[in-house]
């Protein structure tokens, strides 16, 4: 808990499962709370909580020197912000609305036109997350406003500043999720392919966890191939990678469930 000493005014537009979320953080925290929701019926619940709910975006904009919003995308954020660039000037917007990088980067040209310091942020983390050691938030943009207020923004979950390009942290954001997409598109590919052997995709989950586990600790080494690649000893050869994978699409097709996955990766993985 913040003692009143440190207690920040923050307002947060955007009361969708994530924005209530990162609001109950902040309240958690002792924080004065603005909040403001285009639908204020979740503004209303949240002022239950010890809010206050401002009546319109303008009014939560201009109501804190630190504003987090959690819109849907970056044309519902321009939506609210655009409007209100005279009296939001010297403030420190974090916009943590999930956008492109150079959306982010847009935002930030607008910002510096009006003298408000941008930060981006993508959140890695569900809402019940929020607050919880395994969430943590990336950020980017303007690296001494974010200094001046980590210490509320470590009640979301663990800040990673990732610099000072605005587009970093959504750029990050995007890399990280595509990750886990394969990873998911691969077990799904994995899981009617075990069905076609009389197994389960739930066996499979058993198998898969610890071994993906195990991989992911070689993630490190691999990205010196790619930052350093002059510094790099390549433990397996394109061609080696290329033939495995050929096998793996192989069994796709011999049961029955062939696809366009396996070509993908090999491209991707080794230029073959
Ligand atoms: N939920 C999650 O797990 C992910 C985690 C990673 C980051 N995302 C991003 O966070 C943004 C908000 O996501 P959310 O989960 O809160 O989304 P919803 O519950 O659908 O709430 C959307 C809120 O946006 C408001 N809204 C939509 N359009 C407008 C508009 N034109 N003007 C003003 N507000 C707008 C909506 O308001 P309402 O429908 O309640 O009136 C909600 O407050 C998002 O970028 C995720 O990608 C979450």
């Amino acid at each position: 808990m913040t003692n009143s000493a440190t207690a920040q005014r923050v307002s947060v537009l955007g009361l969708g499962a994530m924005g209530t979320a990162l609001a109950k953080a902040l309240l958690a925290g002792g924080h004065q709370v603005t909040v403001w929701n285009r639908t204020a019926a979740k503004a209303e619940a949240l002022a239950d909580a010890g809010a206050v709910a401002a009546a319109t975006a303008e009014e939560a904009l201009t109501a804190s020197d630190l504003v987090i919003l959690c819109l849907l995308d970056d044309a519902s954020v321009r939506e609210h912000v655009e409007p209100a660039a005279a009296r939001l000037s010297g403030r420190t917007v974090v916009n943590l609305t999930t956008t492109t990088p150079e959306q982010a980067r847009g935002l930030g040209r607008w910002a510096a036109e009006h003298d408000i310091a941008l930060i981006d942020g993508g959140i890695m983390a569900v809402p019940a997350m929020i607050g919880t050691p395994g969430a943590f938030v990336l950020y980017s943009g303007a690296q001494a406003e974010f200094e001046r207020y980590r210490q509320v923004l470590e009640l979301f979950g663990k800040p990673e500043f990732v610099g000072a390009d605005l587009g970093a942290a959504a750029m990050y954001d995007v890399s990280i999720l595509g990750g886990m997409y394969a990873m998911f598109a691969a077990f799904q590919q994995g899981g009617l392919m075990v069905r076609s052997v009389g197994g389960s995709a739930a066996r499979l989950a058993e198998l898969m966890t610890p071994f993906l586990q195990a991989m992911a600790t070689l993630l490190a080494a691999d990205a010196v191939g790619i930052d350093m690649p002059e510094d790099f000893t390549q433990v397996q050869s394109d061609e080696f990678t290329a033939a495995a994978i050929d096998l793996i699409d192989k069994a796709a097709v011999e049961s029955g469930n062939p696809t366009e996955l396996f070509g993908v990766l090999r491209r991707t993985l080794t230029g073959l």
